[in-house]
């Protein structure tokens, strides 16, 4: 059993790849916040192959951003940075790689200020964040800054000592400024539609409490280009952690296990340089907006529709919701007939296959993708997913009928769930809400503004969904979904 660090590397089995790139020669060039899964599937990974081909200014700084984060930050420290990733295709078979470019890491609890001067460095050119749907702040209703939550209060008390992402890189950016370093850019990897945009007008809704005085020069200097990120990453399990000594004798504490597709699309705007990203499923555009709107409404709604679905039906993963034929031809439903109809064309892009690909991707049973993980924070999620479509729908009079039993089955699944089991920030008000639509007002979950907006004063969306909710009450889901088809 080999352990993983840098020392090590040249004692891997042959088959598992690793950096050919001299780690000790790479400077840093990127932070960013945020090394869950996701990212080190993903951006870490384009940013290694960058780094492989030579463009070695890019190495990233990992930041540990919330004291639950200290586990990450602990192994990675552990392991010199390095992790393995583990690409499982559908028929089983895998291509493992230890990822080199995180080439140094950071606790923010520990030393607030060793971040602040990290992110205020002149060499770091851009910020990445995946910091998840919650964690840009907004009231998902009214798109407003959410001033009030105490993080922000405590952030807006003590500059010098930030819990949150807005008090960092208000207090990174002030430093730049004062060392009159020029440019920088600060790029979203979220599932949020332009995530860059959002990113931009939240930081500057913070700053008009926090340093009014900053502002200026960040619309002068900094960009936010808008992206779009795709690539299904389960939550590792200690089962993987054991394949991968068992198969390759790697002593891994987290790597991470993903599928084979990857995509990221990217508003080619920065204002400081950027590597020259260009593995599979790269590329820079002018407007990401059509590529954005298509991925998080067909993939991200379809995986919440799924998500529900599997577990009322009583699954435990995605692939085994995808092989019950009825859940399926579900979700091929509501992506053909409710959101492919409002999406914008997309530069050679066919609908319908894309629809196909992703419903072959959500069938792949090798890497257990958990429903637990996809209907985890969907008050987060799910008025980003879906409520978009829902609107234009309901504005053309279209079909809706899918996304509001999606809302009748979370109701469903909150009235009846045990608080602790619900992973969902939100979790005391929203089950509050659904319980009381059970012997109060029928309409209460649906009526929680922070979720829904208006879309309780629209006739149909109530009539619809609480005839779907009382079906589910009544006859349950699997007599529910029968009598739809
Ligand atoms: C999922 C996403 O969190 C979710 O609900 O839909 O994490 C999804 O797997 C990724 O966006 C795929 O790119």
């Amino acid at each position: 059993m080999i352990k993983l660090n840098a020392a090590n590397l040249a004692s891997l089995p042959s088959e598992v790849e690793v950096p050919a790139y001299n780690r000790s020669e790479i400077k840093t060039g990127i932070v960013h916040i945020g090394i869950g899964g996701f990212h080190r599937a993903h951006q870490a990974l384009y940013t290694d192959e960058a780094l492989q081909q030579g463009q070695c200014n890019w190495g990233i700084c990992g930041i540990a951003l919330l004291n639950a984060d200290k586990k990450i930050y602990d192994i990675l420290t552990a392991q010199d940075g390095l992790y393995t990733l583990v690409i499982t295709n559908p028929d089983g078979s895998q291509a493992v790689r230890v990822i080199g470019s995180i080439v140094e890491c950071l606790f923010a609890p520990g030393n607030p200020n060793a971040v602040i001067e990290k992110m205020s460095d002149p060499d770091i050119k851009i910020i990445t964040l995946t910091i998840t749907e919650g964690g840009y702040n907004f009231n998902p209703s009214t798109g407003e800054f959410q001033f009030e939550t105490p993080a922000i209060q405590w952030d807006l008390t003590y500059p010098e000592q930030p819990t949150t992402v807005f008090g960092y890189l208000a207090a990174a950016l002030k430093r730049r400024k004062d060392k009159r370093l020029r440019g920088i850019t600060i790029q979203s990897c979220d599932n949020i539609q332009h995530n860059g945009d959002v990113a931009k007008r939240m930081l500057l809704a913070y700053l008009s409490k926090a340093d009014p005085k900053l502002m200026a020069w960040v619309e002068r200097e900094v960009t936010f280009p808008n992206s779009m990120v795709d690539r299904i990453t389960p939550v590792t399990t200690p089962a993987d952690i054991e394949n991968l000594k068992k198969n390759y004798g790697i002593d891994d504490a987290w790597p991470v296990v993903c599928e084979p597709f990857r995509q990221w699309i990217i508003e080619d705007k920065f204002s400081n340089g950027r590597p020259d990203w260009s593995g599979e499923g790269v590329q820079f555009v002018p407007d990401v907006t059509p590529y954005e709107k298509m991925k998080i409404r067909i993939l991200n709604g379809g995986h919440s529709l799924t998500g529900f679905l599997g577990t009322l039906f009583g699954y435990t993963y995605v692939h085994e919701a995808i092989q019950n034929q009825t859940i399926r031809q579900l979700l091929e439903r509501f992506i053909s007939d409710e959101v492919i109809p409002v999406l914008d064309e997309v530069p050679g892009i066919d609908f319908s296959a894309y629809q196909q690909v992703i419903v072959e991707r959500f069938g792949n049973p090798f890497i257990k993708d958990q429903l637990t993980r996809i209907i985890s924070q969907s008050s987060a999620k799910i008025p980003k997913f879906i409520l978009p479509t829902l609107n234009e729908q309901l504005e053309k009079d279209g079909p809706i009928i899918l996304q509001c039993l999606l809302i009748a089955m979370w109701c469903y699944y909150l009235e009846n769930t045990p608080t602790v089991e619900i992973q969902d920030d939100m979790r005391e008000i929203i089950q509050q809400k659904a319980r009381e639509s059970v012997s109060g007002d029928p309409l209460a979950f649906l009526k929680l503004p922070v979720l829904f907006g208006e879309l309780s004063g629209s006739e149909r969306v109530t009539e619809t969904y609480l005839e779907l909710l009382t079906s589910i009450r009544k006859q349950g889901i699997k007599r529910t979904v029968e009598q739809m088809q």
